[in-house]
């Protein structure tokens, strides 16, 4: 369990230091400014929001989509949805509130981004009947990013959804799976949405355990390096899933600890997944080979029941949020953590001011710093706010908590295909690595699409051939964050580039 130390406890803990070491000198520091910054990263003061951000997208134009209440925090994407731009700040002119006209209650769907379009497909939602919440809808809605505006698509699936996941494959389809048509119901038969030409669903692949009645609730699923959908139960079973034609579905010789829907698990590099279970256990998840298989490593030191987790511009993966018993303010993690796939360890990262647990987000915005935001309806509090929070990166590794220069691309490509040399420029030589981080789409946990490629490259002083991924497999089509760092590991804002 956490203590919540008041405010000046580092400033305090860093003059102690400070007069340890014999020097009288102190420089003038903002309150959250302390010695270890640089190593725990910072997070920005709470900022208003003006609904419960339970669904984020971050847009092919680096603006972020939330929906998921009314403006009081209650159950509802039927009235109103928000865009909010981060370049103007987090100031009420930042938001763009819109009135919802498509009649669907968009609350606890599914969403991503298509991948030639840019538009967000919505899956599914919410529906009352005779008072009662949470039946289900088969809408389908899109958000069109040029003009801000939500409408109806003119097809709707096939199957009633809440809670569905969907994600992009390979091909460029979009797989939607789980969820439940009512309260009593969970929908066995997966659906592939294809744009310009609509759905089918996977009579082939109809499964209780895989994605109904054992798993509905958001399964866990991410495009294969070997071309299927692999999908990691809450319950412990794995599949594999080939979206193509009916559909074809198969278990897997990989069974794991048991897991919780409102435990995270993340595709922090290509075919590898952390995925948390139950009881404080922690796995990566292998499925690069002929069959998958999984490594125990270290926990987050508590089970975080709606804690995120979000690969950040340099691969390494931030936890926050989260609370020992589900949705309930017993355990809650205030302090992040952050977890390096280089040694499989954890580091202590900052502390925010509010719990993140049931409907709260984490998601990595193209300036590398990471949006918390949410929580509640229904919950322990009503968070209409959001903790933008800065990373280690972005700090001078030093004790003066002070923001480091950054490097920028001075040019980049506005699409790009596979396994292709793309030039880049930087306007500083020295560049240290590239990175590829697909643009998020997050609820409940889950980031549909999450994924993170480093880029192997040449460098001649600011000019950079950088080498785009290989397959559709280890990178399905979509839009992609590319953050060059510079040679002290800061990176750059990110360029949006549209792969395929
Ligand atoms: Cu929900």
């Amino acid at each position: 369990m956490n203590i919540k130390l008041p405010p000046y406890a580092g400033l305090r803990q860093a003059a102690a230091r400070v007069a340890l070491l014999g020097l009288t000198a102190w420089p003038l520091m903002p309150v959250q400014a302390a010695l270890d910054t640089y190593v725990k990263g910072s997070f920005g003061p709470v900022v208003n929001w003006p609904l419960i951000p339970i669904h984020v997208v971050l847009l092919p134009d680096g603006r972020v989509l939330g929906y998921g209440t009314d403006g009081k925090g209650n159950q509802t994407g039927q009235f109103t949805y928000d865009v909010w731009d981060p370049a103007k700040g987090t100031g009420t002119d930042s938001h763009l509130t819109l009135p919802n006209t498509t009649g669907t209650d968009t609350f606890c769907s599914g969403q991503v981004v298509l991948p030639a379009s840019g538009a967000v497909l919505l899956t599914g939602g919410d529906k009352t009947v005779n008072g009662v919440r949470n039946y289900s809808v088969n809408d389908v809605n899109l958000f069109d990013y040029r003009s801000s505006a939500l409408y109806s698509a003119q097809q709707p699936m096939t199957y009633l959804r809440w809670y569905p996941t969907v994600l992009t494959t390979a091909a460029g389809e979009v797989l939607v799976l789980g969820g439940r048509a009512d309260p009593n119901t969970a929908v066995p038969t997966p659906e592939v949405y294809t744009e310009g030409s609509g759905w089918r669903s996977l009579t082939s692949a109809v499964s209780d355990d895989a994605y109904g009645v054992k798993n509905w609730s958001y399964p866990r699923a991410w495009q294969a390096p070997n071309g299927k959908v692999f999908i990691a139960t809450k319950w412990g079973g794995t599949y594999y899933l080939d979206p193509t034609g009916t559909g074809k579905l198969e278990t897997t010789s990989l069974t794991l600890a048991a897991s919780d829907e409102y435990l995270t698990s993340v595709m922090f590099a290509p075919g590898k997944i952390l995925s948390f279970r139950k009881l404080n256990k922690a796995v990566v998840i292998d499925i690069n080979g002929a069959t998958p298989k999984s490594t125990n490593v270290a926990g987050v030191g508590q089970d975080r029941y709606h804690g995120s987790a979000t690969v950040m511009a340099d691969g390494k993966v931030f936890v926050s949020g989260g609370s020992m018993v589900s949705n309930v303010a017993n355990g809650v993690a205030y302090t992040a953590k952050i977890w390096n796939p280089a040694n499989n360890g954890w580091t202590t990262a900052a502390t925010a001011a509010k719990m993140r647990l049931y409907h709260s987000v984490s998601m990595l915005l193209p300036d590398g710093r990471v949006l918390t935001a949410g929580g509640g309806a229904p919950g322990p509090v009503i968070n209409l706010n959001g903790e933008i929070y800065t990373p280690p990166y972005l700090y001078q590794q030093d004790w003066t908590a002070t923001l480091a220069a950054r490097p920028s691309i001075t040019s980049a490509p506005a699409t790009m295909s596979w396994g292709q040399a793309i030039k880049v420029t930087a306007d500083v030589a020295g560049v240290s690595k590239v990175t590829l981080v697909r643009t998020g789409s997050v609820t409940h946990t889950v980031d549909f699409d999450q994924r993170f490629i480093n880029l192997s490259f040449t460098a001649s002083g600011t000019n950079l051939t950088v080498t785009t991924p290989a397959s559709a497999t280890v990178a399905p089509p979509g839009y992609y964050m590319l953050f060059v760092f510079n040679s002290a590991g800061v990176p750059s804002v990110a360029k949006i580039i549209k792969l395929g």
